[in-house]
């Protein structure tokens, strides 16, 4: 995989290439990663970028110039690699969509500024839009780190286990289990017992429930729009039978209380 970034600050990702999964990745030659600064591609003196927006109102506006040179440029680098820009107006990402851009050859990442591109840029040389979420940034390149970290970690070879990445939050639709290290008490609060009884199938077992109502509790959402497995069926109707058990008793403890009174 070849990340190709165009920004006018390219030392935003300075630190970005030196650090944890990302940096070890590029250490290993797993991914490569490179940015090229818009500005160089600036026809006149000064490198101007943006310019006022044609029919007035507020902020400026990327001047298609530049980045068309700096689009074609990272082509020429990459010929098979997809061309992304970074905008609210984009697809939100999702882990689907960083599993889906991880097959390809490169990515150009787009970084806008300002009010945003001139709109003549998107239709000649922008494969895809991609937005992080529904509120607006000053600037695309955090929105292209977030999206160079989800697929780099989709990359084999780049996380500890092999497998790491098909039993994250979401590679099964679902939020991850509750996660527990040393020490066995912090604070009191000690480890769930099956944790540390060595016995494999009940551990799994454990972590099927934990990330079922985990989802149920904090993303139900998510159970909504997945298939779900015979045994996460299993794990919410075990529930549901047992709040039904709660509620029944809840009413027959209060009717009895009632008629007491
Ligand atoms: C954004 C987002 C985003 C819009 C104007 C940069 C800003 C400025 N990018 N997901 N949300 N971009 O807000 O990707 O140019």
């Amino acid at each position: 995989m070849n990340f190709v970034v165009l920004t006018i600050f390219p030392e935003m990702f300075d630190p970005f290439w030196e650090h944890g999964i990302v940096g070890r990745a590029i250490d290993h030659h797993k991914i490569f990663a490179s940015t090229l600064n818009i500005r160089d591609f600036a026809e006149d003196k000064h490198q101007v970028t943006d310019d006022r927006p044609y029919g007035g109102g507020s902020g400026m506006v990327m001047k298609p110039e530049p980045l068309a040179g700096a689009i074609r440029a990272a082509k020429r680098k990459c010929p098979d690699a997809k061309t992304i820009l970074l905008s609210p107006q984009g697809r939100v990402f999702d882990q689907a969509a960083a599993n889906e851009l991880a097959a390809f050859e490169g990515l150009i990442l787009v970084c806008g500024r300002y009010e945003g591109v001139d709109e003549r840029i998107s239709h000649e040389l922008i494969d895809d839009e991609i937005s992080i979420g529904d509120y607006v940034l000053t600037g695309g390149e955090l929105a292209a780190m977030v999206v160079i970290d989800a697929v780099t970690r989709q990359i084999p070879g780049t996380l500890g286990g092999e497998d790491a990445a098909e039993k994250d939050s979401f590679s099964n639709g679902l939020l991850e289990h509750a996660h527990y290290t040393r020490p066995q008490v912090f604070e009191g609060r000690s480890v769930p017992e099956v944790l540390l009884s060595g016995h494999h199938g009940a551990i799994e077992n454990w972590r099927l429930e934990s990330a079922v109502l985990r989802t149920l509790l904090k993303r139900p959402d998510l159970l909504e729009s997945k298939l779900l497995s015979e045994r996460e069926l299993d794990t919410l109707k075990k529930w549901y039978r047992r709040i039904e058990e709660i509620i029944k008793n809840y009413h027959r403890d209060h009717r009895a209380h009632r008629e007491k009174k």
